[in-house]
């Protein structure tokens, strides 16, 4: 169990960040924009450049937010609404940050994470969270760790949803809502990229994997000065 000093540690940890040598790369998007095929790509062409590279995702990535993302995922904090839905995805993000994407940061290593603070902002944002709260919580679960570059795979919501189906049994909590909801969330994401844009780069996932790819290893070369060792797609 950890102490009240511990927690005071992780405290200052959180709000006094010194610059840090790592770089957190985050995907986001709707369903089915291949988040999870384009984030193993990315990490297969920074390795080949020589680069450490850890891959991980939200919410997961500890024990702790794995167990939080199977309960959240199955529906069974529905009824919880969705300020406690928003509540224990900052919960499995504060772990997740703490314990594995903050001391890669400061290893020196490159984290790639598959969702971050963006999908609470579209999908707690679209069911009504108020934004003070988002942006609290985000706060208390991130502090001062913030993506460096995030890349969000835009895409129509038909072609997205139809993708997620051919790959899953059934669709869980979040993709059995209605095509509008679905909308509403893409829009929040382009929103975000409108408004931050020396962090997030928009890329059109409709398009060939091989093509996404090729936007993605450019847009990270540029932003984040990566030399590409072989340029195979
Ligand atoms: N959630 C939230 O509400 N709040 C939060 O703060 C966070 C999350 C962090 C996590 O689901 C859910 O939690 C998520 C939001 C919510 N909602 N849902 N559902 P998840 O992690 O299990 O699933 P996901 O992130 O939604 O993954 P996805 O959208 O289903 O898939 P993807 O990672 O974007 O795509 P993929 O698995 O790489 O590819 C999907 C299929 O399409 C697959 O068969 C690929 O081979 C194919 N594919 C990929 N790219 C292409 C191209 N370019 N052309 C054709 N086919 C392609």
């Amino acid at each position: 169990m950890s102490s009240a000093a511990d927690t005071i540690d992780r405290d200052r940890a959180r709000a006094a960040r010194p610059r840090r040598p790592g770089r957190l790369i985050t995907f986001e998007g709707g369903e089915g924009g291949g988040k999870t095929t384009q984030l193993l790509r990315l990490a297969e062409r920074l390795k080949k450049a020589g680069v450490a590279v850890i891959a991980t995702r939200e919410p997961g990535g500890t024990p702790l937010a794995e167990a939080i993302r199977k309960f959240v995922l199955s529906g069974a904090a529905r009824s919880l609404g969705a300020e406690g839905e928003a509540i224990l995805f900052a919960a499995a993000r504060a772990d997740h940050v703490d314990r594995l994407i903050r001391p890669a940061l400061d290893r020196g290593d490159w984290v790639l994470c598959d969702r971050f603070t963006d999908s609470t902002r579209a999908y707690q944002g679209a069911a009504g969270v108020d934004p003070g709260i988002i942006r609290a919580l985000e706060r208390v679960a991130v502090g001062q760790t913030r993506p460096d570059l995030t890349i969000i795979l835009d895409l129509p919501v038909e072609i997205g949803l139809s993708r997620a189906a051919s790959r899953n049994a059934g669709a869980d909590r979040f993709e059995a809502d209605p095509a509008d909801i679905h909308r509403q969330r893409r829009a929040i994401f382009l929103a975000i990229a409108r408004q931050e844009p020396e962090r997030c780069v928009v890329v059109d996932a409709s398009r060939p994997e091989s093509e996404v790819t090729a936007a993605i290893w450019q847009a990270v070369a540029e932003r984040l000065a990566v030399r590409p060792v072989r340029n195979d797609g």
